[in-house]
């Protein structure tokens, strides 16, 4: 193998691409100023609503990304695991088994931080520039190879982190929003964990040469800011209390 094509295919080991995609957890939206203002129970009752109501089109964005990434996806054995996601979060009814989605508990997160439920399904808080951001994270997944889509849904690495955080500051800072509208992220904990089983396997597997693991980096990095810019317009809007 000539000199050009070694350096082209020498990979990084697994782990080592696993710790590289982890490692960029440094640039979630965990730390952003108004994700920090509202779990240390910094944010007024008008900028939680404003961020129900905007995170409301990310949330109802996730299926539609996970269709296109089905709709890409010759493979049978990974549609069969990815199918659960859309599941997840629009519900589903199989005979007497049926569970209301991710969506609705969203919903009731809405109305327990006292949105109506017109007011978050209607988009009327929707800051154009979140609504930009969940449009370019969807139409990524809609044009991508279905792999590079996988890829992108890795910010889930650091999830369970953010939700475990709402779910242990939330109740005392917000006490004023009922124990039950916090459901959705007692869901995700789990659901996120389940997730990134599947998307840090395919995306360990597919990006296997150098240039492809720093094409997966930058993969993330570009959902890093689809996430972290909806943070920016929401501060933008809603301000960000110190
Ligand atoms: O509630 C979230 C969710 O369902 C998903 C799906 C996943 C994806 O496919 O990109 N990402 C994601 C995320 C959810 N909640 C965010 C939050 O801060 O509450 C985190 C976000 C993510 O990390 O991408």
């Amino acid at each position: 193998m000539n000199d050009t094509m070694s350096k082209q295919s020498a990979a990084w080991s697994r782990d080592d691409f696993e710790a590289r995609l982890r490692e960029q957890g440094k640039a979630y939206h965990i730390h952003h100023p108004f994700n920090v203002m509202l779990n240390t129970g910094k944010a007024t009752p008008d900028q939680v609503r404003g961020w129900v109501a905007n995170r409301f089109s990310y949330q109802v964005a996730i299926p539609v990304k996970d269709a296109a990434v089905l709709s890409n996806c010759p493979d049978r054995d990974v549609r069969r695991r990815w199918i659960q996601r859309i599941l997840d979060h629009d519900g589903f009814e199989f005979g007497a088994t049926k569970d209301e989605g991710g969506i609705e508990a969203w919903i009731r997160l809405g109305i327990a931080t006292g949105l109506t439920r017109e007011e978050i399904t209607d988009f009327r808080h929707v800051i154009p520039a979140v609504q930009f951001a969940v449009d370019a994270y969807v139409n990524f997944a809609r044009r991508a190879p279905w792999q590079e889509a996988v890829c992108s849904s890795l910010t889930e690495l650091f999830a369970p982190e953010i939700h475990r955080q709402r779910l242990a500051t939330w109740p005392e800072h917000y006490p004023w929003i009922a124990a039950e509208g916090l459901q959705y992220f007692r869901n995700r904990v789990t659901q996120a964990r389940r997730d990134v089983e599947q998307g840090l396997e395919v995306t360990l597997d597919y990006f296997n040469t150098e240039v492809l693991q720093k094409r997966a980096l930058d993969i993330l990095k570009f959902k890093l800011d689809v996430l972290w810019a909806m943070n920016d317009a929401m501060a933008t809007a809603y301000g960000v209390n110190a």
